[in-house]
């Protein structure tokens, strides 16, 4: 589909196609006037000659500004601007998408210490990011996730069931429970299947922001579309992400780089990733708009996501790099114990001193929206709610087991429908070993 698009697009534009799709350098001849103070080399077009021989210091560089609207006692900071502008019913509603990711987290952690789930990956701490962000993006936007993300789905409207369905891996589930536990996708809500290999959504985010820029230069009454590409800043030491933001800069495509940095990749913190300033100065590296945010306040995240979906439309496309800063407040995943990498401190101090969930209830109890006591009524509402799902998902029966074969290839290759019949003859002839009722159809489903 897209090679087709690019076909056309090549045949009906010849000549110039970087100057219609936004190169910023088209003549990269060499060229000097007498007296110049610069030479236009094609690898630096404005830098100027300087007899003093300085090495840049980034050491020496001021680190990039963090950018907060409002302070960890829930104060906007800056009185002199007016409130946000979304009704206060929206804030509300974000709020309990925040916590209904956190109380849900908190659950199934405990149901794969139970046994009921294999893997769980928890949020904690970074619940702003995800709601803040996407209650920003328009619902024809096209999102890539890494895994730590579930605000995203529950505030474009994933369903509880949904989330139930696919940690359940039960046959509701819309992946036919062949993927991990929070490995969700949702093509109704444009959002691709989250894949365990770190960084591959980066370039696949690139390549579908530039479709997207094709089709709108093809089909300009088409509704105007960005993708968000969502990872973590251990993601950001792949290749792939390198590769992802040059392309994206030097095919400006309308992409909107989300970078969760909470501190660490898995056990390796954010001091042996790397020595530059973060994330965001990568960004400047390939020229890409870049804006480090704090992800503990929820309005900062939507406000900077707004804007960058703003610039990454404008004038036929541009990428755009958010740096949202956090602390993983949890594991790594169930897998994972912390604290024989970090000090239990560490983590209690962080969690007393900020997150995005007490710090949006501290403004809206300072403007009266909230108290002590909907806080309860509604924790309550909520944890009933997930938990009526969590039963009803765990009971459901499993997929057909013909699904362990189908949807590789249009119709079952030789090879599987071999391995098919192979496990049915094995599963006839121990069939007291597995339980084969759990699944649709029992032996009929294969
Ligand atoms: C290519 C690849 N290498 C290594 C891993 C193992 N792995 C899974 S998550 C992870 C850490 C990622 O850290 P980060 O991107 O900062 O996200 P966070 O988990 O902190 O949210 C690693 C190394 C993997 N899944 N894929």
């Amino acid at each position: 589909m897209a090679s087709s698009l690019v076909g056309r697009w090549v045949a009906r534009i010849p000549r110039r196609p970087h100057a219609v799709l936004g190169a910023v350098r088209w003549n990269s001849s060499i060229s000097q006037r007498p007296g110049s103070d610069h030479v236009r080399f094609p690898g630096a077009v404005n830098s100027k000659f300087t007899s003093e021989m300085t090495f840049s210091r980034p050491s020496t560089m001021t680190a990039m500004p963090t950018y907060r609207v409002m302070d960890s006692d829930g104060v906007i900071v800056d009185t002199s601007r007016g409130p946000p502008d979304v009704p206060d019913e929206e804030v509300i509603t974000w709020y309990k998408n925040m916590l209904t990711v956190n109380i849900m987290d908190v659950i199934m952690f405990e149901a794969q210490r139970q046994g009921r789930i294999s893997f769980y990956m928890v949020s904690a701490g970074e619940e702003g990011i995800a709601v803040g962000s996407a209650s920003a993006l328009a619902p024809e936007d096209v999102i890539f996730l890494q895994y730590r993300e579930a605000g995203v789905f529950q505030q474009r409207g994933f369903t509880l069931k949904q989330f139930m369905s696919q940690l359940f891996a039960n046959r509701n589930d819309s992946g036919l429970g062949r993927n991990m536990p929070v490995h969700y996708g949702s093509s109704k809500l444009g959002i691709y299947t989250i894949s365990s290999p770190l960084a591959t959504q980066i370039p696949q985010a690139t390549g579908a922001a530039y479709a997207l820029k094709l089709q709108a230069l093809q089909n300009p009454n088409n509704p105007p579309r960005v993708v968000a590409c969502y990872f973590g800043e251990g993601a950001a030491s792949e290749g792939d992400f390198h590769a992802a933001l040059n392309i994206a800069a030097t095919r400006s495509c309308p992409v909107i780089f989300i970078c969760r940095n909470n501190g660490y990749a898995i056990s390796t913190p954010t001091l042996e990733q790397y020595r530059g300033d973060g994330i965001a100065s990568r960004g400047v590296g390939y020229g890409i708009d870049t804006i480090r945010v704090d992800g503990n306040d929820i309005f900062a995240v939507r406000e900077a996501t707004k804007e960058a979906r703003r610039m990454a439309l404008e004038n036929g496309g541009r990428p755009i790099l958010i740096e949202a800063m956090s602390y993983r407040v949890s594991h790594h995943s169930t897998s994972d114990d912390s604290f024989a990498y970090r000090a239990r401190v560490e983590v209690e101090d962080w969690k007393r001193r900020d997150n995005p969930i007490i710090r949006l209830r501290k403004w809206l109890e300072n403007k009266g929206l909230w108290n002590d006591e909907l806080e309860q009524q509604t924790r309550n509402e909520l944890r009933a709610a997930i938990l009526k799902e969590f039963n009803a998902a765990e009971r459901e029966k499993k997929p057909p087991l013909r699904s362990l074969f189908t949807d590789v290839y249009e119709n079952l290759t030789e090879e599987a429908e071999a391995q098919r019949q192979e496990l049915k003859r094995h599963l006839e002839k121990y069939p007291d070993e597995y339980n084969l009722n759990d699944y649709e159809d029992g032996i009929k489903g294969l």
